[in-house]
């Protein structure tokens, strides 16, 4: 039998903020780009429960999270407080977080910066791999001070599903009977994998729920979406047997800036680049990789139209310097006739690194 537990952190970069700064503790906290005064560009990356119950979460347009606090404050309520992102504070207590749960699992897999898998089979049943999780919980509260949410399956995308379930500091324990009953009523975005655009396809067809995507034949699941339709068919019964793996998931590591104001000078935008190189570089040493092969850039242009360019260096490194000089020869052509011939201005610049080891 197999028992895999999914950990998602709760509200992860505003629970840090929160837990490092006491006077912020209580109140709604938005962490993304800069909102200036509802003008600002880019987006909110998270917020906290407070801050949701405004209408604010992940991905938001920045300004219209600003809209969101301006409403709350028009209804009486406090407004809310936007912090900027802190990258490599937030690595430094996910690589903490990942060391905890290794304590815990012979094999964990990281997910993400506050998500991990792991494989709990060795506890041998349910009720101790469920102290097990507990436990970590606990692990998690008293050496880091921030709470997680904990779901328990027979695999991993139940255990995901899960973990989802009951947050913030839930644990969801859906042992294999209880499959088929909590994944009926959820809609069908709850696995992992639908997206809008499959979601809303499903929709056309009146298929909203997993029990709605259960009653969908096979054979009609793989003409709508091919190979991707037969793993909808699986995923609908809460099958899966991908095997935990600490093979890490993590492929790449970026950063990316949307402007306050589109530009093509070339000072600023070394200047910017440069300082997202360095992020890179830290975050690369927080997650514990020795070095990259492969810098990517990419570029949206004012009219979002976005291109990335990349290149393979011959031998792997870990030099911040070669990481910047490389960013920096991708980024020349953009200035340029070569890859910019409407001289457009940039709306946003992004680097990332991969082939990492
Ligand atoms: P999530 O686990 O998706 O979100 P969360 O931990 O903030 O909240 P929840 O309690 O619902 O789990 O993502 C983890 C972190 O990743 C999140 O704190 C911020 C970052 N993130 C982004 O920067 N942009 C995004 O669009 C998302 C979804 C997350
Ligand atoms: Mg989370």
């Amino acid at each position: 039998m197999r028992l895999i537990a999914h950990v998602d952190m709760d509200a992860f970069f505003a629970a840090i903020e929160e837990r490092d700064t006491p006077s912020l503790r209580g109140l709604p906290l938005v962490v993304g780009a800069d909102p200036r005064g509802g003008r600002g560009r880019g987006v909110v990356s998270t917020a906290n429960y407070r801050a949701r119950e405004y209408g604010i979460h992940s991905a938001l347009p920045i300004s219209r999270a600003w809209g969101c606090s301006q409403a709350a404050v028009r209804q009486g309520k406090p407004p809310a407080v936007f912090l900027p992102v802190d990258m490599d504070r937030y690595a430094r207590v996910s690589a903490r977080v990942m060391a905890i749960l290794r304590r815990f699992a012979p094999v964990v897999e990281p997910a993400s910066i506050d998500e991990a898998y792991l494989d709990l089979s060795a506890a041998g049943s349910y009720a101790e791999a469920e102290r097990c999780c507990r436990a970590i919980k606990r692990a998690i509260v008293e050496e880091e001070r921030l709470t997680a949410s904990v779901g328990l399956g027979p695999n991993k995308l139940v255990a995901k599903i899960a973990s989802g379930l009951h947050k913030p500091d839930g644990l969801t324990v859906v042992p294999e009977e209880a499959v088929e009953t909590v994944l009926a009523p959820l809609p069908v975005r709850a696995i992992p994998g639908i997206g809008p655009k499959t979601e809303a396809a499903l929709a056309q067809r009146g298929i909203r729920l997993v029990r709605d995507l259960r009653r969908c034949p096979r054979a009609e699941l793989e003409a709508l979406f091919g190979k991707r339709g037969l793993d909808f068919y699986e995923e609908a019964r809460g099958r899966d047997d991908a095997p935990v793996s600490e093979a890490r998931e993590v492929r790449s590591i970026g950063e990316q800036e949307t402007f306050d104001r589109d530009t093509r000078d070339p000072l600023r935008l070394g200047e910017r680049l440069t300082g997202m190189c360095g992020d890179v570089m830290e975050r690369l040493r927080a997650e514990g990789f020795a070095s990259f092969r492969t810098v990517v850039l990419t570029v949206r242009f004012a009219d979002f139209e976005t291109l990335s360019r990349s290149c393979t260096l011959r031998v792997p490194t870990d030099s911040r310097t070669a990481l910047t000089a490389e960013a920096m020869k991708l980024l020349m052509p953009f200035l340029d006739r070569r890859e910019n011939p409407g001289r457009k201005p940039i709306r946003l610049l992004g680097v990332r690194v991969e082939k990492l080891a």
